[in-house]
């Protein structure tokens, strides 16, 4: 299916204290993306960078890193979002993760507007479900999640209104959950699949039983692919490295069986930060990943073929 691909610079590097990230959505330009989805056959329209604004100046004695800069870029963002969700699918080009608190309650606001369902795939080695009470480190790129998903505890940024049910929710990855995102996340409905759940059962299985919940739903679904989902050794452009990451292979897999299900409608890709990288390699990774979720495979296989 021919998709109207938006692009969405979102050069966030407030959500930890590691700068470098604000050059990612020029090293997705750089590493060819929009090449990659027009050779894919796709429209593909970049919007440039989104700004955060003007903020107020960051208090010294607060816990919480760049709290001000963080609030503006949510609400810059989520404006971002539902614009963009009117006309096609929005791929936000990270940035850190905590651009998608903006994003994704962005996506879902649109979502509540026609009616549907919004599902969220997490694709990451953290759960970022903190809230601003729980975090330890302060640093917001570790609360996302928790945001979009309506835990209390997030003032002052903007009330979300329509939060993303837990029972919607798939986190695919993870091997670095803090004890207080593990209890915040008990018993709630959220798909968890920790790197051993992978090592045991592969991705497609999980992916799967996902997607057909998704489906069965008419659901909206937002694809939230973080760098270190990847194992760094093959990923080690980011900032917080985790070993015993995913392949090259389960990446891809997990991309083309999105493509094939017909079912994303908006992407993020987060944590690169350029300036750790090599040569190149983790853009280049990141933009071939993207490539598969659009289609890019050796042999077409019938769309929707793991139903
Ligand atoms: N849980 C840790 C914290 O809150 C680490 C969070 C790191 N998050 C990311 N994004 N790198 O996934 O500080
Ligand atoms: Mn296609
Ligand atoms: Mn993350
Ligand atoms: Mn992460």
């Amino acid at each position: 299916m021919t998709q109207n691909c938006i692009l969405l610079g979102a050069p966030l590097d407030s959500g930890k204290r590691r700068e470098g990230c604000l050059m990612g959505p020029d090293a997705y330009r750089t590493a060819g993306l929009a090449d990659a989805l027009r050779d894919l056959g796709h429209n593909v329209e970049d919007r440039g960078n989104v700004s955060p604004g003007d903020y107020a100046p960051e208090d010294p004695k607060e816990h919480l890193y760049a709290l001000n800069q963080t609030v503006a870029w949510t609400k810059a963002l989520n404006r971002a979002a539902q614009d963009a969700m009117t006309d096609g699918l929005p791929i936000f080009l990270g940035g850190d993760h905590a651009l998608a608190m903006g994003t994704v309650t962005g996506v879902a606001a649109h979502a509540a507007k026609i009616n549907r369902p919004q599902f969220v795939l997490w694709l990451d080695a953290h759960s970022d479900f903190h809230n601003l009470a729980s975090t330890g480190s302060g640093n917001l790129h570790g609360t996302p999640a928790g945001y979009f998903a309506g835990r209390e505890g997030f003032a002052p940024f903007p009330p979300v209104p329509h939060p993303v049910p837990r029972e919607n929710i798939c986190m695919m990855g993870l091997r670095s959950v803090d004890p207080a995102e593990r209890e915040a996340m008990q018993g709630t409905g959220i798909r968890l699949h920790d790197m051993r759940d992978i090592d045991e059962n592969g991705v497609v299985k999980p992916l799967q039983s996902f997607l057909e919940q998704v489906s069965a739903a008419n659901g909206m679904l937002h694809v939230s692919l973080d760098v270190d989902f990847l194992d760094p050794s093959v990923a080690p452009a980011v900032g917080t490295t985790v070993p015993g990451g995913a392949t090259v292979r389960e990446a891809h897999l997990v991309c083309e069986i999105l493509h094939d299900s017909g079912l994303m409608t908006s992407m993020d890709l987060v944590e690169l930060n350029p300036f750790l990288d090599e040569r190149g390699r983790t853009a280049h990774l990141m933009v071939d990943l993207c490539a598969s979720a659009f289609g890019r495979q050796v042999f077409d296989r019938p769309t929707r073929s793991f139903l």
